[in-house]
């Protein structure tokens, strides 16, 4: 379906077992809600290692002072700071000068490539950490140009900050003061750190209702008719997928002496269905 290039039988054989397995496993861990998960959009980040991401599907949002000033990274469009490795997408946070910034990083989306309104998104992730460090993997209001934030709404699927043994999933959108959210933290069985393996970090986003999973663990269900007072619902329309490292801001501090880098999310793969 993605492959613009003429398929051998095989090949085409082979791929639609994988995504009739990956269907079929998707319908006994959603079999509470109605109808099937189909895989309409997926990069597994297959390709050469040191490549960069697929530009048909990614676009780098690049320069400085992000976090209203508050973060240090300086996102780069190079591949030191993102690029396909054995399978995966790496996003490397480093510690090097550059362009007045004390970190450089990247944050990679799809918009203008691909948006879209409701579905589940899923991306099977292995997170850095350390002091300062701050990776996410969230979805953004495609009007965040013309409406602002947070009237464009945002949908964290996955944050994970410093060294913590939780991840954090939040919606995020107009209030009667500026930010109304919703959320809340998951921490692991035993407390294990989310930065020595890779997870599935997933949100399954419906008119009424969002749902937020870690490895097919339904942990956070937010539903429509509960939200904040003097919030406003704004999760009708076309989002699109953000990957990135932030380093420093206001929510995890400074990087310290305890922080070793370079600091590198893998993402093996993200997927988007719809039903
Ligand atoms: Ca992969």
């Amino acid at each position: 379906m993605f492959n613009k290039t003429k398929l051998t039988l095989a090949f085409s054989a082979a791929a639609l077992f994988v995504s009739v397995f990956a269907q079929a496993a998707f319908s006994t861990q959603t079999a509470a809600a109605a109808g099937t998960w189909n895989l309409v959009w997926a990069d597994d980040f297959n390709g050469t290692n040191g490549s960069a991401a697929d530009p048909a599907k990614w676009v780098a949002d690049t320069g400085g002072k992000w976090g209203n000033g508050t973060e240090l990274q300086y996102y780069t469009n190079r591949t030191a700071n993102a690029q396909k490795q054995n399978g995966s997408l790496a996003i490397i946070a480093k510690k090097e000068s550059y362009s007045g910034n004390a970190y450089t990083s990247a944050r990679l989306k799809t918009q203008g490539k691909f948006s879209k309104t409701y579905g589940r998104f899923e991306a099977r992730i292995k997170v850095p950490y350390g002091q300062g460090i701050w990776p996410a993997f969230w979805l953004l209001g495609d009007d965040i140009y013309t409406n602002g934030w947070p009237n464009c709404g945002e949908i964290d699927i996955m944050e994970h900050v410093n060294k913590d043994t939780s991840v954090v999933s939040t919606i995020h959108m107009p209030g009667t003061t500026s930010d109304a959210k919703v959320g809340t933290a998951y921490t692991l069985p035993g407390n294990v750190s989310f930065a020595n393996d890779y997870h599935v970090y997933a949100v399954e986003w419906e008119a009424t209702q969002v749902r937020f999973y870690v490895d097919n663990t339904l942990f956070k269900t937010i539903d429509k008719t509960a939200m904040p007072a003097g919030s406003t619902w704004v999760f009708d329309k076309p989002f699109h997928i953000i990957l990135n490292i932030a380093v420093g801001g206001s929510w995890p501090g400074s990087p310290n002496a305890t922080t070793t880098f370079p600091q590198t999310m893998l993402v093996d793969y993200v997927r988007v269905y719809s039903r």
